[in-house]
């Protein structure tokens, strides 16, 4: 049953009417349903949470003056930015499909190419970190690593494009890191890092779809963007929806896994599980995948350096990652090297051969 309800113009446009006129100074009428007038009271419900009260009183006891510290709980931040991608999707048009590459290649191998760390929008100086890192800088040298990395690979039909987490360096508008608050070293506005982020993926997208027949997209959720990784897995794929040879992964969950032969693959960004004890946790999440397959790797990224470890259930490692250090990292004292790699695995045999791509190569 409809229920007639005043709407102010930004609820209106949430619902998808067109936006009418006020009626002298009240907001216009619209017709809801049930469920619209549900999200509604969702919509409108405070987003701020209550997380502390101080108070000061004097020696008897009187109360002289009372604080409340308000602040958005991680639940009602997300589903903030779920209802902004809904609205986001409505506008999306889908992208026509890219042309299916005549060459074939061998069909018993899968390319993986494994970022991590990209933090795209830091800057670095290279008088206080070693090296200069912007975001004109990170867009050209990612742009470089696909063109090198997709030549430097063996010849096959499909590919994984893993990104380990933390594309962004960070999540709204405030340069902050979204967990802690720790104020980050960002090279320009929010709009632009989101500009510029939709254009590389989408132009590395692009130049995978045109070399092989079927590519997988993992954007995995980093400690440094909780909710972008979010509106771009699902940015992605509304704007991919006509688009049969991308496969892009939309689970909430931060935990990922791609099958290939007797290969199971595992992905997480390393925010929430280490090298330590991941590997039961991947095991737990998918276990049919696990038992189906003879080799079982996984893969995170987060500490920015390079450690290979073989447990009792699959080969796990840590990756580096190409950027440059911040600040923070630098006057830290960790000091890992920067690079980032393909590794090819072969439907019946595992891990057969692995591109390591430096950063010298892409200055
Ligand atoms: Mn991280």
């Amino acid at each position: 049953m409809a229920e007639r309800k005043r709407l102010k113009p930004e609820e209106a446009s949430f619902f998808g009417f067109s936006v009418k006129p006020k009626e002298g100074i009240r907001h216009p009428r619209y017709s809801l349903t049930k469920e619209q007038l549900q999200q509604l009271q969702e919509l409108r419900k405070p987003l701020l949470t209550v997380t502390g009260k101080s108070t000061l009183t004097d020696a008897e006891g009187n109360v002289i003056m009372e604080w409340t510290k308000e602040n958005l709980k991680e639940q009602d931040r997300l589903k903030a930015v779920q209802y902004a991608i809904e609205a986001l999707k409505e506008d999306i048009e889908p992208t026509k499909p890219i042309e299916r590459p005549k060459k074939q290649g061998n069909p018993n191998l899968i390319n993986q190419y494994t970022l991590t760390d990209y933090h795209l929008g830091m800057m670095a100086w290279h008088e206080e970190s070693g090296s200069d890192w912007d975001m004109k800088i990170a867009e050209d040298t990612l742009v470089n690593f696909f063109e090198i990395a997709i030549s430097h690979s063996p010849e096959c039909d499909e590919a994984i494009f893993s990104e380990l987490g933390d594309f962004l360096h960070w999540d709204g508008l405030d340069a902050v890191t979204p967990g802690n608050g720790h104020l980050l070293d960002a090279d320009t506005r929010f709009t632009k890092l989101v500009r510029v982020a939709i254009r590389v993926i989408r132009r590395v997208i692009t130049m995978l779809l045109e070399k092989y027949q079927k590519v997988h997209l993992i954007i995995a959720e980093g400690n440094h963007n909780l909710a972008s990784s979010v509106w771009m897995r699902e940015m992605l794929s509304s704007f991919y929806e006509n688009e049969p040879r991308l496969v892009i992964d939309t689970r909430p969950d931060p935990y990922y896994c791609i099958t290939f032969g007797k290969n199971c693959l595992f992905y997480h960004h390393g925010h929430k599980r280490g090298l330590n004890n991941i590997d039961s946790v991947f095991v737990s999440k998918f276990k049919k995948e696990f038992g189906e397959s003879d080799f079982v790797y996984g893969h995170i990224g987060h500490l920015h350096n390079l450690q290979v470890k073989e447990t009792n259930l699959m080969v796990l490692e840590q990756h580096r990652t190409l950027a440059a250090k911040d600040a923070y990292a630098s006057r830290g004292g960790w000091g890992s090297d920067r690079d980032a790699k393909v590794i090819t695995y072969h439907k019946d045999y595992g891990e057969v051969s692995r591109q390591t791509i430096n950063i010298k190569m892409l200055e």
